[in-house]
């Protein structure tokens, strides 16, 4: 998997990352964004923080599943179906500041999910 971009999701044609490859960077794809191919998605790499909902139907319709991880095959009930897909969520990195207990001040990194 090196040499994958890790600011957008990878859709593959076959299962275990292989095959034919397309980057969705968040947004909405129906069916004819999809250069992947209608009903060939097998598996996904999702970049942490992100998610993606793929659709048995066009127009994001049908059947559908969320995937927050990676998935090295996207199971039985979608394999081959998927016909649109939504990405979401790019992760929000904010400094919380606070006080020390020397007086300094410290920073805490939180990532949020911003629910798009
Ligand atoms: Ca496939």
């Amino acid at each position: 998997m090196s040499g994958l971009p890790l600011d957008s999701v990878s859709l593959f044609t076959d299962r275990g990352f292989t095959g034919t490859r397309q980057d969705l960077v968040p947004g909405r794809y129906d069916v004819g964004a999809l250069t992947l191919g209608d009903n060939a998605l097998s598996s996904l790499r999702v970049p942490q923080g992100w998610s993606v909902t793929v659709f048995s139907d066009p127009g994001f319709a049908g059947t559908s599943t969320t995937f927050h991880a990676s998935a090295e095959y996207v199971g039985d009930e979608l394999n081959d179906r998927v016909s649109s897909v939504e990405v979401r969520d790019t992760p929000v990195i904010v400094r919380v500041g606070g006080a020390s207990n020397d007086g300094g001040v410290i920073f805490l990194e939180k990532v949020y999910n911003t629910g798009r």
